[in-house]
C-alpha cells in the first residue's frame, strides 16, 4: 500500500509487525507523509539481499530517508525517537521533564525488550514446532508482560499511559494488545490497559495505521 506517493519517507514494514505499528502510529499521529512498502516476513523477502542492505537483522521496521545518499534508519524506538526530534513543530510522544521522559522510556521497554522480542517468529521457531508450545510460550510472556505493564502504569496512568497525553508508551502498549488477541491473552483484568486502549481506539492516528489497513487482501491464516 502506498498512501501518498511523493511522501518522503519510505517505511519498510510488515502489516501485522507490532514494532512496524508502533512507527506507523507515530509519523500518523505526528501527521508526517510516509509511502509504506511491506516487506513479506514469511516468504523469505525480509532475508533478502535487498533488505539486509537496510537491514542486517532482516527485520523491519526500516525507515529510508529523502537523503542523498539514502539513510536507513532501525529499530522502531530509535525511529521515533529520531521524528520526535526531527519534527519538533508536530504533536510530540514524548513528556516534558527528564522524570516523566523516564517513566514513559521504562513502561516502553516493558514491552519493547521484556515482551515482543520473546515471542518473535524466529524465537518461537527455535523454541518449537508444534503450534500449541508455541501459543502456550507466547501467552505466558504475553501475559506476564501486561501484568508488569499494569503495576507500573499504575502510578502514571490517566487517559492513557502517562497521564491524558499520548506517548510512546501507548505506542508500544496498543500494538502489543493487538498481538495479546492473536494469542488468546484477555487484559479485561487490568483497568487501566483496559482505560488505555478504549482512549486509544478513539484516535484517527490508531485507526490509520491499525494493521487491518495494511492487510494485503489475499492473506490467509
Ligand atoms: N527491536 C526491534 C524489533 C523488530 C522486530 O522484532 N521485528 C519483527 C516483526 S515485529 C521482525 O521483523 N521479525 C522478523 C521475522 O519475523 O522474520 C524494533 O523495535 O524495531
Amino acid at each position: 500500500m502506498t498512501p501518498h506517493s511523493s511522501a518522503p519517507y519510505r517505511l519498510y514494514h510488515y502489516w501485522r509487525s507490532s514494532s512496524s505499528w508502533r512507527v506507523r502510529f507515530a509519523l500518523e499521529w505526528k501527521g508526517i507523509l510516509y509511502e509504506a512498502v511491506p516487506v513479506n516476513l514469511l516468504n523469505g523477502e525480509s532475508e533478502s539481499p535487498e533488505h539486509l542492505k537496510r537491514n542486517p537483522a532482516g527485520f523491519v521496521p526500516v525507515l529510508e530517508l529523502p537523503t542523498d545518499p539514502k539513510e536507513y534508519l532501525t529499530e522502531s524506538l530509535s525511529i521515533i525517537r529520531y521524528l520526535e526530534e526531527s519534527h519538533p513543530e508536530a504533536p510530540s510522544l514524548f513528556p516534558k521533564t527528564p522524570l516523566a521522559r523516564a517513566k514513559i522510556w521504562a513502561l516502553a521497554e516493558v514491552i519493547n525488550s521484556g515482551t515482543q522480542p520473546i515471542q518473535n517468529i524466529p524465537v518461537m521457531a527455535m523454541l518449537s514446532s508444534d503450534p500449541d508450545v508455541q501459543m502456550r510460550w507466547s501467552r505466558h510472556f504475553i501475559q506476564e508482560g501486561l501484568s508488569v505493564y499494569e503495576r507500573l502504569c499504575s502510578q502514571t496512568a490517566g487517559r492513557y499511559s502517562f497521564g491524558d497525553e499520548l506517548s510512546l508508551a501507548d505506542l508500544c502498549l496498543m500494538p502489543q494488545l493487538y498481538n495479546a488477541e492473536r494469542f488468546q491473552v484477555s487484559w479485561d483484568s487490568f483497568p487501566h490497559i483496559s482505560r488505555i486502549e478504549k482512549s486509544c481506539r478513539t484516535l484517527s492516528a490508531y485507526q490509520k495505521s491499525h494493521p487491518d489497513q495494511f492487510k494485503p487482501i489475499d492473506f490467509k491464516g
